[in-house]
């Protein structure tokens, strides 16, 4: 038989046979159209796990003339029959579409028919059941219900039966992992054949889901490390305004954390093999909304007078660092840049350090490391947040997500964070302190402590444990 198992995915033009392949390949460069007859010819996709191949669907044209094609068969039963079709057929433009999804079954794929289950059954279908029948192949029936408002799914799982050796529910444009590992799992039973050739299917498949959410933990972690140890400084030259010199820093500041942001964004994004999906997100997600905005932290359940109070905090214990530097900057500049730049700016620490040490006299001003814990639970709300949205993404789908309800509700905090158990914010706080001194002895184990927390969070997320 075949080296790795491979699977036809059959049916009625515009039924979903792409996205389906699309899902189960985890690749959304496969074309997905909404004009029924886009796909003419058949196209083979493998899964590739570690640089191995470890399954095959292909992608075919949907049936154009089931009926004739069914009556042919009936006349012509026996050996290799579908061969038989394709010889006779090949150059005929009447059958060219049936030859050529037919074609990767005389080469011995099995086959997954798929229906959208929010229609009636019709005359046609029972021609295509009928002829996938007759191929003899092993064969399971997906039903894909393209609409939520009409259901036609008990009346397709009563013709099924009498066609197929297993008959599956799979959303194309919903399907998760666990999803995609049940329709594996179905698959098995088709042919006891393949069915040890499908234990290593799934086995891979499991392996290469806990691998890349090992990495999204790590990477995770290692940006918001980045991020909480990040800091600028500058000397402050004479004739230097102060207040220029700190808003640019803390432009720049910020620029930095964004830009470690999208890197760990990038990097969680192509763990999950997303090419199309990524922004537009949908419009009121916080994701929208520049990690610095006033509305990401009000979506955070920050409010403005929070956000204020906090800032104020910060900005009465840095006053007591600067008289002690002897300069003549004051506790209102901090709020006033706090204003100036956004919520998310005034809980940056902004100090101006005397430089005793070196001796050439002159302040620095320095902007970060980030004095707030809020800044913590916002990387990390926001880190979370993407990779729900690229870790349950079905590649099938095509459309644009509108609206995230659940983050809509004024005034409620949409964060994870703020389900935290006091164990589990005492890990952040701990992780944040270890990454403000960069003590690197007792920071690894803060860091490690951390590390399994997220890991948790990412668990949670993927059981649905949380709904963010
Ligand atoms: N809402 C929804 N649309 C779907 C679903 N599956 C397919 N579609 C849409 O139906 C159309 C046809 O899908 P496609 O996979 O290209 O069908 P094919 O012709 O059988 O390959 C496309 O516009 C898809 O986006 C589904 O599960 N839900
Ligand atoms: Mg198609």
């Amino acid at each position: 038989m075949m080296e790795i198992p491979e699977f036809a995915v059959l049916g009625h033009p515009n039924e979903g046979k792409s996205s389906v392949v699309s899902t189960l390949t985890e690749d959304d460069r496969i074309q997905v159209s909404p004009v029924p007859g886009e796909t003419r010819v058949s196209k083979s996709y493998s899964v590739t796990m570690d640089d191995r191949q470890v399954i095959r669907f292909v992608d075919t044209p949907g049936f154009q003339v089931p009926r004739q094609t069914l009556s042919w068969f009936r006349k012509n039963p026996g050996q290799d029959m579908v061969a038989r079709f394709i010889t006779e057929h090949e150059k005929d433009p009447f059958f060219a579409d049936e030859c050529e999804l037919l074609t990767p079954v005389a080469n011995g794929a099995g086959i997954i028919y798929v229906v959208d289950g929010s229609r009636p059954v019709r005359e046609d279908d029972l021609a295509e059941m009928e002829i996938l029948r007759l191929t003899g192949r092993p064969r399971m029936a997906v039903i894909n219900a393209k609409s939520d408002t009409r259901d036609n799914t008990t009346a397709w799982k009563e013709e099924f039966r009498k066609f197929f050796n297993v008959v599956r529910v799979f959303n194309s444009n919903q399907a998760d992992f666990y999803e995609r590992i049940r329709l594996l799992e179905s698959l098995k039973a088709i042919d006891q054949d393949i069915e040890p050739l499908m234990e290593g299917v799934i086995n891979a498949f499991n392996m290469e889901w806990e691998k890349r959410n090992r990495m999204a933990c790590a990477y995770i972690v290692h940006g918001m490390e980045q991020a909480l140890t990040f800091s600028l400084s500058r000397r402050l030259k004479s004739g230097m305004d102060p207040v220029t010199l700190k808003e640019d820093l803390t432009r720049e500041y910020q620029e930095k954390i964004r830009d470690i942001e999208q890197k760990m964004f990038g990097h969680i994004r192509s763990l999950f093999r997303h090419h199309l999906y990524d922004y537009p997100l949908p419009a009121c997600s916080i994701l929208r909304h520049d990690l610095f905005s006033d509305q990401t932290w009000e979506m955070l359940g920050l409010t403005r007078a929070q956000a204020a109070t906090a800032g104020a905090v910060l900005g009465g214990t840095l006053g007591a660092v600067l008289d002690t530097a002897a300069a003549g900057l004051t506790f209102g500049i901090f709020t006033a840049i706090g204003s100036a730049l956004g919520a998310g700016s005034a809980l940056v620490g902004i100090r101006r350090l005397a430089n005793a040490s070196s001796g050439l006299g002159g302040d620095r001003v320095q902007v970060g490391p980030n004095e707030n814990i809020q800044f913590l639970y916002i990387l990390l709300d926001r880190a979370l947040l993407y990779y729900t949205h690229m870790s349950r993404r079905a590649h099938g789908r095509r459309d644009v997500p509108q609206r995230e309800s659940h983050l809509v509700s004024k005034g409620e905090k949409a964060g994870i964070s703020t389900l935290l158990t006091q164990k589990q914010v005492r890990i952040c706080l701990e992780f944040f302190k270890a990454c403000r001194k960069k003590n690197s002895a007792s920071g690894k184990n803060h860091s490690q402590s951390f590390s399994r927390l997220v890991a948790s969070l990412l668990e949670d997320i993927l059981k649905r444990r949380f709904n963010p």
